[in-house]
């Protein structure tokens, strides 16, 4: 068989929504045969003039073909349209967000219906599918021989990032790094809304936002060296004790902006209650024990 015969393989995507469509999208155009199902039928219709085979239910989908990728809105979706459908001998993939306890459940769930589970966290947005260069990818965790069978079919839309045998890692991975972006979002706009009232271009104030959030970026690699060794005193740059000095200042300038400081202040007051432990020379990671409950 020559490179371009070789037979891609067969499967099944059940959800067309603004990310399963984009997925579908990719399969097709990279050969695939693809068998879909969507709740709302009217949303398969461009997909079959795609190529795509389009089942009337979502047994018939799952009947179809062994890899079996969900897509669906949440756990709830995912248990609705799986409710008694016959799983036995498929490998499912579902890439529904949801959170580690539900992937755990949901791998359980489907080994006892004979099913072998792997569990998916989505770091892209639809544009970003089938566009190699944009740089998203799937957290994968569960089964390593499924993930290690159905890789290169996976990595047809969008990188893969398998990060280990336990279901809820690919959630957990996922949710922290969305968490995260809630964080730097967060900052985002109280910074906006600091220059908000003034004669200041927001597209001008943009790229000095990002490219500052960018150079700050990497200071999570010091912090994961703090946590490893315990020593939160390692390489500090700016103390807590410094950096507590300097709230006032944000907080003030947040008053006067007419700025509610309603982002900022849990923040701080965590930092002031790391430093009033006595922790004035740590960096900031011991801000991360307090969350711990
Ligand atoms: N779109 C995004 O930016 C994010 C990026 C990161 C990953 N997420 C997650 O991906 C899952 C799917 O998201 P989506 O963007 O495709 O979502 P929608 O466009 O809202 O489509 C939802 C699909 O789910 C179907 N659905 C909902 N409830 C049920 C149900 N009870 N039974 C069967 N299907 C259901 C819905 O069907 P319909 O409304 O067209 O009939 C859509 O196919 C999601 O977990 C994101 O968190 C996307």
């Amino acid at each position: 068989m020559t490179q371009n015969t070789v037979e891609k393989t067969s499967l099944s995507l059940l959800g067309l929504g603004a990310m399963g469509a984009a997925l579908a999208r990719t399969w097709l155009a990279a050969g695939h045969q693809l068998t879909v199902w969507n709740r709302t039928p009217g949303r398969a219709t461009p997909l079959a003039a795609e190529g795509a085979k389009v089942a009337d239910s979502a047994a018939e989908a799952v009947a179809a073909n062994t890899l079996v990728v969900v897509c669906l809105l949440d756990d709830t979706s995912v248990e609705e349209a799986l409710a008694g459908v016959d799983l036995t001998g498929r490998d499912l993939v579902n890439l529904t967000t949801g959170t580690p306890a539900q992937a755990r459940d949901r791998a359980e769930w489907a080994r006892r219906r004979g099913a072998r589970y792997l569990d998916g966290g989505i770091m892209a947005v639809p544009p970003m599918i089938g566009v190699p260069e944009a740089g998203g990818y799937v957290f994968y965790s569960g089964s390593q021989d499924l993930f290690e069978r159905h890789q290169e079919t996976l990595a047809v839309p969008v990188g893969t990032e398998y990060v280990g045998q336990d279901a809820g890692f690919a959630a957990l991975h996922d949710v922290a790094l969305l968490s995260a972006m809630y964080g730097m979002f967060a900052g985002a706009a109280h910074a906006f809304a600091l220059i908000r009232k003034e004669d200041i271009d927001p597209a001008s104030f943009a790229p000095l936002l990002a490219d500052w959030l960018v150079a700050m970026a990497p200071a999570v690699h010091r912090t994961a060296e703090q946590l490893r060794n315990g020593d939160y005193t390692q390489k500090v740059v700016s103390n807590l004790a410094m950096q507590v000095a300097g709230t006032p200042t944000f907080l003030s300038t947040a008053e006067q902006q007419g700025v509610s400081p309603e982002l900022l202040r849990p923040y701080f007051a965590l930092m002031r209650r790391r430093l009033a432990e006595g922790s004035g020379e740590e960096d900031l990671t011991g801000v991360i024990d307090l969350l711990i409950r």
